[in-house]
């Protein structure tokens, strides 16, 4: 009964599992979902994808995903009751969420993991990351989301890296000038939808019964 689902293997606190799992709720679709230890990958997982990456979803008839912005397209190009696809903004959408999955992501490993380079302080890296969510902030005072007046892809896709951004060092992020951004922030982590996706998920061990997502 469960063979014939796709099969998420996810982790709860990473920025691009998040995202795949937003764009497989609001889509409407099940999948079954293995919450996985990044430092004690099960072999199926790894049999699956070599990458070792999360998130991967893996398809009934073998097809494997590996790419957590292929996951988000796969889910919303089936149903996207939210209109979250948007041919009008293809463009633009990429190129954003390139920028963050790119040179921001890079900022924002080395702000928060800046022991591991030590070359600049952290304040630096800090203000490396600075020039996205300034773009973001700009966007942000024109449109009550970034790219439409209404949640697109984009934001979802962009949303869990900058809440890891934020999370740093909420005492400097909440008196920055960012306020739209803060804004925005605020009321994704605060949606029903980003609740909804971050329960604690009992890590799976083979054998063990399958985990609907969302939960039955
Ligand atoms: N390109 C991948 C990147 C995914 C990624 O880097 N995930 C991290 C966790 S946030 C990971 O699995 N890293 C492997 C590890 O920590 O062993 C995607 O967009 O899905």
């Amino acid at each position: 009964m469960t063979d014939n689902l796709p099969l998420l293997y996810s982790f709860r606190r990473c920025p691009y599992a998040m995202r795949a799992r937003l764009a497989l709720k609001i889509s409407g679709l099940r999948v079954l979902l293995r919450e996985i230890k990044l430092s004690q990958k099960p072999s199926v997982f790894l049999e699956a994808s070599s990458k070792g990456e999360v998130p991967v979803l893996v398809l009934p008839g073998g097809k494997v995903i590996e790419e957590s912005l292929d996951i988000m397209l796969w889910a919303l190009n089936q149903h996207d009751p939210e209109a979250w696809l948007d041919s009008t903004l293809k463009e633009q959408t990429s190129r954003l969420i390139r920028e963050n999955d790119s040179t921001f992501k890079q900022h924002l490993d080395h702000y928060k993991y800046f022991e591991r380079f030590p070359e600049a302080p952290q304040s630096e890296y800090r203000k490396q990351g600075e020039t996205f969510l300034n773009t973001l902030e700009d966007l942000l005072q024109q449109k009550k989301y970034l790219l439409a007046e209404r949640c697109t892809l984009a934001d979802m896709a962009i949303m869990p890296f900058i809440r890891q951004f934020a999370g740093v060092d909420r005492d400097w992020f909440n008196q920055s000038p960012y306020q739209a951004l803060r804004q925005w922030l605020d009321s994704l982590i605060e949606s029903d939808l980003f609740i909804s996706i971050m329960p604690k998920y009992v890590f799976w061990q083979q054998n063990q019964q399958e985990v609907f997502f969302p939960a039955e």
